[in-house]
């Protein structure tokens, strides 16, 4: 029906024949402790902080001639939330404890001094989930513990500590149990062995990378402040390295290694029903969420989602077997911890093939970032292999050319014009779907080369690429959304879907298709000129795509609109709501503005802004099994480190570096050695580099 443009009959099947309701289930807040003092009436002084060094925050005022402290962390040693109350003088703290939650839950006070809720989740008193326990122990030094009205009631106390753990029967867990035995163990430790086992755990991670800009002073500004005036066009490069490590500070609070993954809030739910139920949508979010997670070097935080990537598949196949007698697995636009497959809602979002294959890119970037051969063969080969078996089933030849086309299939979330003036989400070959299998394709064969695999499967992908409709341009210049030129209805559309060869692919790049790249920036125009990325996400991976696209000066420009428009005082990405997927896309975006490796080089301040003229950075990844610091004066590079990191690449391996042509690269040298290098052209640089080694560069 498509084929024959009758696209209104053809959603109208999709709607009746394959879409199923809605399955999502909303994840939840826990609930809610609040503690309402007594003597703040007078506050001066008051101060907040979030020190992302440490990840503790705090709390500081004067009040009733006291200087008043609260510290808080969430501790993944200790697996609990730990809060320590203080004040300057003993014996004035006084506060009522409350935990409550909106619903589902039963909240009970024992032992005089914990606060015990329990309770199984529901949407609505409908579809039970998960049971939940959650404590809070509530431990005065001195003072007074009473309980008043099923709350807490500390009175004059020198300080007190607050212990919160809390756990589910998720895939069999024991809450009672967990929560038990965490509390009983946190509360015999002292805080300050609590704190300095928190913080030499968060430092493993967050000190991997760094980035100075600016000037340290600027901090001193509060951040709502330091917002009003990015929004009034005066720069501060120093919030701009703040939001890339505050990007790696929650990848670090969110993501870890045995947990599920991010999801559209992180974990920072504060909701029951939460807007898109805070799930996992893979059409971009949880994907963008995970753009940060090889290149800022905190490739374990990756882990998560390749737990995800492992889950749908096993659901997937199903999916692909029921739904649409294909081979391999499936997944569609989202999912929740439930890990559905199945094609849901409207045929807008809901009839799109590619979440479980755009998913596997991240499984084969871990190991083109790591070189681990053993998770290239264990774990990233069976999943791509899977994804790209589902797709030579699925493609179907275009009558009119011949081409291996994907479809029904919308170009996520975006409507096109009919000629006869109506509005269609589906095509036969939507650019986003022909590009992902075609990187998927690539990445297959690829990696079958490494893992020296030559058989059927391999022989039909390499087939099944070569027949594949590849990119068009339109007679505007712009690269074509749907498989021929169609009108948008909304042409500033929040998805730029048919750039994702730019990015995350690489499908278009400078050296083999600058014809490509020269389309998609006329897209890019063309969107913006039609009020594109407006919400946070958007705006975020057009920082990225203008970082591919080398312009430094446009990649800044969105990121302090993004600043301006699309973020809470907190720094929190605002879609609107808050939605996590602006913060780590950005954090990523300012990566890829200062180092870029998916074109077979590694390209050092491949989008450096006036704005950032100095600076230097540590611990940058790049693919191939690299990772670089640099730094940089008056916009020019100046010096740099260049580590081959151990994996299963080649010891002795060829690096190409690409830096501004205006500089030269004057010494590559190893433990003091000069190493001999080529340069074909200005601002190119070939050299045979040793694994385990160190290299320091200078420029000119
Ligand atoms: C995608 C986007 C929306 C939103 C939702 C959670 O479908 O189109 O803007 O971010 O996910």
């Amino acid at each position: 029906m498509i084929f024959d443009e009758q696209y209104a009959e053809a959603e109208a099947l999709v709607k009746g024949k394959i879409l199923a309701e809605r399955l999502v289930r909303s994840y939840q807040t826990l609930g809610e402790l609040t503690l309402d003092f007594e003597g703040l009436d007078e506050v001066t002084g008051y101060r907040r902080e979030l020190n992302l060094n440490d990840a503790v925050s705090t709390v500081e005022m004067e009040a009733g001639g006291n200087r008043v402290k609260r510290t808080f962390f969430s501790s993944a040693p200790a697996q609990a939330i730990v809060g320590l109350l203080e004040a300057d003088q003993r014996g004035v703290i006084t506060f009522e404890a409350e935990l409550s939650r909106p619903a589902d839950a039963v909240v009970e006070i024992i032992g005089g001094d914990e606060f015990l809720m329990k309770g199984q989740a529901t949407q609505e008193g409908q579809f039970p989930g998960v049971h939940f326990e959650c404590r809070v122990g509530i431990f005065p030094t001195n003072g007074t513990l009473t309980e008043v009205n099923g709350k807490l009631r500390v009175e004059g106390a020198d300080s007190v500590l607050i212990v919160v753990v809390a756990g589910t029967d998720y895939q069999g867990r024991e809450p009672a149990d967990l929560t038990e035995r965490v509390l009983a163990r946190v509360k015999d430790v002292e805080f300050p062995q609590l704190l300095k086992e928190h913080i030499t755990d968060h430092q493993s991670l967050f000190n991997r990378s760094s980035l100075v800009l600016g000037r340290a002073d600027a901090a001193e500004v509060p951040t709502d402040k330091r917002l009003e005036r990015v929004a009034g066009g005066i720069p501060d490069p120093h919030l701009d390295a703040l939001l890339y490590h505050y990007g790696r500070y929650l990848l670090i609070s969110s993501s870890r290694p045995g947990t599920i993954p991010a999801n559209l809030q992180g974990i920072w739910n504060e909701h029951i029903a939460a807007p898109w139920n805070s799930d996992y949508h893979i059409n971009i979010n949880i994907q963008m969420n995970y753009w940060p997670a090889e290149v800022t070097n905190l490739s374990s935080l990756h882990e998560p989602f390749f737990d995800l990537v492992e889950h749908i598949r096993v659901r997937g196949r199903q999916t692909a077997r029921e739904v649409y007698n294909c081979g391999g697995f499936v997944a569609h636009h989202t999912t929740d911890a439930w890990w559905f497959t199945r094609p849901i809602g409207e045929p807008q979002w809901g009839m799109w093939v590619m979440g479980g294959a755009w998913s596997t890119r991240h499984l084969w970037e871990h190991y083109l970032y790591t070189g681990d051969l053993e998770f290239l063969r264990s774990r990233a080969w069976p999943a791509m292999k899977e994804a790209a078996e589902f797709f030579l089933d699925w493609l179907v030849e275009d009558p009119r050319t011949g081409k291996l086309v994907s479809g029904p299939s919308n170009s996520p979330e975006n409507t096109f014009f009919t000629s006869d003036g109506g509005r269609a989400y589906l095509s036969m070959g939507p650019s986003m779907d022909q590009q992902i299998i075609w990187d998927l394709y690539t990445n297959v064969l690829q990696a079958a080369e490494t893992l020296g695999l030559e058989d059927e499967f391999v022989l039909r992908v390499r087939n099944s690429r070569e027949q594949l409709l590849g990119p068009q341009i339109g007679s505007d210049g712009r690269i074509l959304e749907w498989p021929r030129e169609l009108k948008e209805a909304e042409p500033g559309h929040r998805h730029v879907s048919h750039l994702f060869a730019l990015h995350p692919g690489n499908q278009f790049n400078f050296a083999e298709t600058p014809e490509f790249v020269e389309a998609a920036k006329r897209v890019l125009e063309s969107r913006l000129s039609h009020g594109g990325g407006h919400t946070g996400w958007s705006r975020a991976w057009i920082i990225n795509f203008y970082a591919r696209l080398r312009e430094g000066e446009e990649s800044y420009k969105h990121l302090q609109l993004l600043f301006e428009k699309s973020m809470w005082p907190n720094l929190f990405d605002n879609h609107p709501p808050f939605q996590i997927d602006g913060n780590f896309g950005a954090t990523a975006g300012i990566a890829e503005m200062l180092l870029q490796s998916h074109a077979d080089e590694v390209h050092l301040v491949p989008a450096l802004p006036a704005a950032w003229n100095e600076g230097h950075f540590k611990g940058l990844k790049a693919r191939g099994g690299f990772e670089v610091d640099l730094e940089w004066s008056a916009g020019s590079l100046t010096s740099g480190v260049l580590d081959v990191v151990p994996g299963d690449f080649e010891d002795r391996r060829t690096i190409r570096l690409r830096f501004p042509v205006a500089q030269k690269l004057m010494s590559i040298r190893s433990a003091g050695e000069e190493i001999e290098f080529n340069s074909p052209e200005p601002g190119l640089v070939d050299a045979e580099v040793l694994e385990g080694n160190s290299y320091e560069l200078t420029f000119q």
